[in-house]
Parts: C-alpha cells; sequence; structure tokens
C-alpha cells in the first residue's frame, strides 16, 4: 500500500503541476481526491490491514492528500494569475497613441444669423415665443382679420390638414401672437420665431417650408414712431450703425397702417447694382400698426391700447448676411456649403 500511496502522490503532484486550465485542474481533484477518486479507493481498502499498520498508513495517506491538495491551490493561483495576464495583455489599452479626429459639426448659418437677432430682441426687452406649427385657420387668418374669402386662404397656397380648412401648416408665426395678446396682460413686447409653410415652388428665392421672425408690442400710447424706432435700431444692430432705412406704405389685413421697410444697398449705397437689381434700395421686412379689429378680438380695447408688429423672412436676411446666392443652399445641408460658415 505504502507504494501506491507514494505512486499516486508521484503522478498526481506531476499531473497537477502540468495543468493548463482550471478545467484540467479539476477533472485530477476528482481523479484523485473525489469520491470516487484513486485516493480515496485507496482508503476503503485500509480496513484490510492490520492494527499496527493501519494508523501509519492512515497518517501517510492523509499527507498525500494534504500535500495535494496543497499543490492543486496552488496550480489554482498560478493558473487564474495566467488568465488574468493573458486577458490584461488582450486588453491593453495605449494611452499614448493619438486618438481619432472627431469631424464636429456647428451651427446652421442661419441658426447664427436667428441667434444674433433673439439677442438683439432680448437686449430690448422682448420674450421669444415658441409655438405649434400645426393650427387653426382661427389663430393662422380669423382673428389676424384675414376675410373668408382672402387670397392667402386658398387651397393652392396654403396646406390644409383637414377638409374643412380648419387645420392647417401656419403660413406666418403671428399664431403666437395672437395667443400673447389673449392671455397676457398688458404691455406686451415678445417676438416668435420659427417654421412657416406656403404652397410655393421651389426656386432660388422660394420654398415651401421656411422661417419667419415676427415681433408685437402693445401698450398704452404705442405709435408708428414706436415701430420706426425700434425697427431702425433692429436693423442698424443687424446691417450697421450707418444703415440707411426708409418705409413705404403698403397693405396687410391685420394691419392698419401698414409699411414695408427697405434699406439702402449697402454694396452700391443706393446707385443701383446686381445686389439691389437695380433698385438701390432692398426691401428688409413688413409691419404695421396692430388693426383695432385684431385687438378687440383679442379682448383689448384699442380705444385705450395700440400696438405694433412686423415680420421678416429669416432665409433672405441670412442670404443677405452671408452673400448666397441660392435659397436651396440652405435647406439642401450639403456638408460643403455649410462648412464656410
Ligand atoms: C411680412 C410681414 C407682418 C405682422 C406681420 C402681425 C401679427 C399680429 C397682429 C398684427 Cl398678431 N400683425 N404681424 C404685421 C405686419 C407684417 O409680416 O412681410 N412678413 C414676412
Amino acid at each position: 500500500m505504502k507504494e501506491q500511496l507514494e505512486a499516486i502522490r508521484k503522478s498526481a503532484l506531476e499531473s497537477v503541476a502540468g495543468t493548463k486550465a482550471a478545467s484540467e485542474l479539476e477533472a485530477l481533484r476528482v481523479k484523485y481526491l473525489g469520491k470516487k477518486g484513486e485516493l480515496t479507493g485507496l482508503l476503503k481498502q485500509m480496513g484490510g490491514l492490520s492494527a499496527e499498520m493501519r494508523p501509519i498508513m492512515g497518517q501517510m495517506a492523509n499527507e498525500v492528500r494534504a500535500s495535494l491538495e496543497d499543490a492543486i491551490e496552488t496550480q489554482s493561483a498560478i493558473l487564474e494569475r495566467r488568465v488574468m495576464e493573458i486577458r490584461l495583455e488582450k486588453e491593453a489599452l495605449d494611452v499614448t497613441i493619438p486618438g481619432k479626429k472627431l469631424r464636429i459639426g456647428h451651427k446652421h448659418p442661419m441658426y447664427s444669423v436667428l441667434d444674433e437677432i433673439k439677442d438683439i430682441f432680448i437686449g430690448m426687452g422682448f420674450e421669444i415665443l415658441d409655438g405649434p406649427e400645426v393650427e387653426l385657420a382661427d389663430y393662422n387668418f380669423t382673428k389676424l382679420n384675414t376675410p373668408d374669402d382672402h387670397p392667402a386662404r386658398e387651397w393652392s397656397d396654403t396646406f390644409y390638414l383637414t377638409e374643412d380648412s380648419n387645420v392647417l401648416l401656419r403660413t406666418q408665426t403671428s399664431n403666437m401672437q395672437i395667443r400673447a395678446m389673449e392671455t397676457r396682460d398688458l404691455p406686451i413686447r415678445v417676438m416668435s420665431p420659427g417654421r412657416v409653410y406656403r404652397k410655393d415652388e421651389v426656386d432660388a428665392t422660394h420654398s415651401p417650408m421656411f422661417h419667419q421672425i415676427e415681433g408685437i408690442v402693445v401698450d398704452k400710447g404705442i405709435t408708428m414712431g414706436d415701430l420706426k424706432g425700434t425697427l431702425n435700431a433692429v436693423i442698424r444692430k443687424i446691417y450697421g450703425e450707418h444703415t440707411v432705412t426708409r418705409f413705404r406704405p403698403h397693405h396687410f389685413p391685420f394691419t392698419e397702417p401698414s409699411c414695408e421697410m427697405d434699406i439702402q444697398c449697402h454694396k452700391c449705397g443706393g446707385v443701383g447694382c446686381p445686389t439691389c437689381k437695380g433698385e438701390g434700395w432692398i426691401e428688409v421686412l413688413g409691419a404695421g400698426m396692430v388693426h383695432p379689429k385684431v385687438l378687440r378680438t383679442c379682448g383689448i380695447d384699442p380705444e385705450v391700447y395700440s400696438g405694433f408688429a412686423f415680420g421678416m423672412g429669416l432665409e433672405r436676411l441670412a442670404l443677405g448676411q452671408y452673400k448666397i446666392s441660392d435659397m436651396r443652399l440652405i435647406f439642401e445641408n450639403d456638408v460643403r456649403f455649410l462648412e464656410q460658415f
């Protein structure tokens, strides 16, 4: 039996030292120390030994078991460390490798212009309002004194969403000014930029979706002088201190009187050139004194309060600002174009 124990110890220790994976080690543990293992089998035969031999062999068997358990534990630690070393090597991170260059985008040129304009109005005490693009005809037309038979309401001009012409894509951002007048305490000074929709064919100066900026001021004693003073100040902040402006009479259903504002061509100084199409002047916005009917519809007494309102197209402003010749470039989102700004 002593020889058998020695043989087991020798072969077991050799095999354990030679294992390369935890699963092999576990198989060896079962092979020698398991319930049906070789050492366990040998222990079961101890009963057949003489009374003097039994404790001696018993002690030896225990020693073999202990040294085997020791060896397995040691080998297990070695294997674990090896696994970790391999993993560390595989997952190694070289923090000295230069990073990949990320192409970072930037604000669309038109929104840079919008932000600049918002800042100007905020500086003058205006609040910026966002509003819904899907709107009721009431808020887009009726409350703005636009009669049922007005050409602006034609199906050929407006994107209607219902057969009864009650729901549509807004054609101007006045809807928020109406809501402001209906719901806010006076005085109000609000400005609302946003997308508007009209059934226009796409060309160099038209798009079925474009951006508008509208503003309104309502208070006691507001006059055309406030309109001119405010808009002159805004336009001079946008186009430069020495910009020359003029106001021409015009017609809008929602203002009375109405006007359009031109700036003298900054390219030719008013003589006439391709930029101003020979006119010497460039149209920049429409405006007017809020129609008394519009005020009354919104629950404001036109005998006590008055106001002015204005609207301008953002695309046209951006085209002028950045000397872009074709509106389609604004919407196509071709990176080669956008990158230039
Ligand atoms: C233009 C002209 C304009 C308004 C918009 C307005 C809004 C309310 C009441 C009265 Cl709630 N007026 N907005 C007034 C005059 C002109 O826009 O050429 N837009 C591109």
